[in-house]
């Protein structure tokens, strides 16, 4: 799945990040960002050290390479989402390239890893097979230096675009945040995500409040620009890689949370309310004297059989709870099915 990798990819390079700014690796690199943060990874994966050292030495100065001996431990390093291109020698024992080949391409998690066969299998046959199984090229042993690298390059470019093309088309234009059908995915992600390690599951809804009125006093301009300021308040606010946060439509917006309990969540979610208004928009609906947010979220301990679309529902009458309860308030439903419910605190002008 794009999003997944996208994901994983993304809370490495997170991870990454510190312990590469300012390395040496970084000098005179043409296709690495220049602080460092985004050196594409490569991983070669050959059972013959001395290829897979000779591969190392050459492009190790434009990226960060990583070697596996065994097809075996290739495949759990690839799932890793670090990896912007995999080399990987065809004959090797116990696991042949092409068999992990089609183990890659069957993953959503490694599927669109650019894939380059470095091989001494010289026939037409082989290079047919590779390339048929879903390699992007074919390179026979011994190679010539200059023309790995400049493959080399030319692939990681392309996978570039190709990434940053995929999460164009997930982005939300006003906000910058995740757009809807980012949230489709990501949601349903995160859903198994916490019915295999058993994580308390979080969803909750924002809606902004009386926003017509706003639209209708202020003009659609400044809305569009109150929407973009929530949904910074918001995302500037979560910490985690694991948190998800997109724009659910129109004025309403949709969070995620894996591991935390309700209390920390429903807790946070006053905090970020309150966050909101104390951006002091001036907003006349007569609830507050600034621009405010309704909350309703639900923590559950998801198990297998459980439905995604209950929960989300769930949060839903939250935040139709909390819109009757005077708006500006936080609603949720414990993972004990308690519903608690903040005090609103919004003052009228
Ligand atoms: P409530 O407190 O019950 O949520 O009231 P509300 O007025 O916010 O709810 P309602 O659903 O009646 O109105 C939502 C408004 O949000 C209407 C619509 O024009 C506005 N809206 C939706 N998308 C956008 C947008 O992209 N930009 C702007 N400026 N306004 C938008
Ligand atoms: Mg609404
Ligand atoms: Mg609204």
């Amino acid at each position: 799945m794009v999003l997944e990798y996208n994901r994983r990819r993304q809370e490495n390079i997170a991870d990454r990040a510190p312990a590469q700014r300012g390395s040496d690796r970084d000098k005179g690199s043409i296709l690495c960002k220049k602080d460092g943060a985004n050196m594409d990874k490569i991983l070669v994966i050959d059972d013959s050290l001395l290829q897979a050292e000779a591969v190392r030495s050459l492009l190790k100065d434009d990226y960060e390479v990583t070697v596996c001996g065994t097809a075996e431990k290739g495949l759990e390093k690839a799932r890793s989402g670090e990896y912007s291109l995999i080399l990987l020698d065809v004959i090797m024992p116990h696991m042949s390239g092409f068999t992990l080949l089609k183990e890659l391409q069957a993953d959503a998690s490694t599927k669109f890893i650019p894939v380059i066969l470095i091989t001494s299998l010289t026939d037409i046959m082989h290079e047919q097979e590779g390339l048929v199984l879903g390699a992007v090229d074919y390179i026979t042993k011994p190679f010539e230096p200059l023309i790995v690298k400049a493959r080399v390059n030319t692939h990681i470019r392309l996978f570039r675009y190709r990434m940053q093309f995929m999460k164009d088309a997930m982005i939300d234009e006003l906000t910058g945040v995740a757009n809807r059908r980012s949230y489709e995915t990501n949601s349903i992600v995160r859903w198994r995500e916490a019915i295999r390690l058993r994580l308390p599951f979080t969803v909750c809804m924002f809606d902004i409040d009386k926003f017509k009125k706003y639209n209708d006093t202020y003009g659609h301009p400044a809305g569009d620009h109150v929407i973009a300021s929530v949904a910074r308040t918001v995302s500037e606010s979560l910490r985690r890689t694991t948190d998800f946060f997109a724009r659910y439509g129109g004025e309403e917006f949709v969070a995620i949370f894996l591991g935390e309990r309700d209390d920390p969540a429903f807790h946070f979610m006053q905090k970020i309310r309150a966050a909101v208004e104390a951006l002091h928009i001036p907003h006349c609906a007569g609830i507050s004297k600034w621009v405010t947010v309704s909350i309703g979220g639900v923590t559950v301990n998801p198990r297998e059989g459980d439905s995604y679309s209950e929960i989300l529902k769930k949060a839903d009458e939250m935040l139709y709870t909390a819109k009757e309860q005077g708006r500006n308030t936080v609603v949720w439903l414990s993972e004990k099915g308690q519903k608690w419910q903040e005090k609103q605190v919004g003052k009228k002008p």
